[in-house]
């Protein structure tokens, strides 16, 4: 029971960050996803960056891989009804998110599975593997701001 209780509470410590974007409303959900799509960009560009060195370090590639499959695996969440270019707020939001939510939901997979992949690939510690899941990541971006974000 109380190993149990442990566990409980770890898991709620985990979750408690995602729940946190997920239940916001309206103009907060807005402000909390723009947190997490630049916590998310920081951590990419942490990435390529390092990768540009001529000794990268894995350590650093690990943490920010992690950071960035996080904020990957809170996007769905960011969209709650409500939150949309109808709120008058600043987003880059597009309408198409609530109309065609499958579609949305299909595109922010896309860049959770490659999250998730690069996140496995530091793990390794592989290099040539960290290089290439890490490109593999920039069009997941793309493909969902095309036709989910408004053109600048
Ligand atoms: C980034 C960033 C994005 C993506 C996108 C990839 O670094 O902030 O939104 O890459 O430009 O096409």
């Amino acid at each position: 029971m109380r190993k149990l209780t442990g566990v409980t509470a770890a898991l709620a410590l985990l979750v408690a960050p995602v729940a946190a974007l997920a239940q916001a409303t309206g103009v907060k959900a807005i402000e909390a996803r723009q947190a997490n799509f630049k916590a998310l960009a920081r951590a990419f560009k942490t990435i390529n960056d390092e990768l540009k060195g001529a000794r990268p370090s894995v350590d650093v590639l690990r943490r920010a891989a992690a950071e960035l499959s996080v904020a990957a695996q809170r996007i769905p969440g960011g969209f709650p009804a409500g939150s949309g270019p109808e709120t008058g707020a600043k987003t880059e939001a597009l309408a198409a998110i609530w109309t065609n939510r499958a579609g949305f939901t299909e595109a922010a997979n896309r860049n959770i599975a490659a999250a998730r992949a690069l996140e496995a690939a530091a793990a390794s510690g592989d290099l040539a593997r960290i290089r290439a899941a890490t490109d593999a990541v920039g069009p997941t971006c793309k493909g969902c701001h095309d036709s989910f974000r408004l053109k600048k």
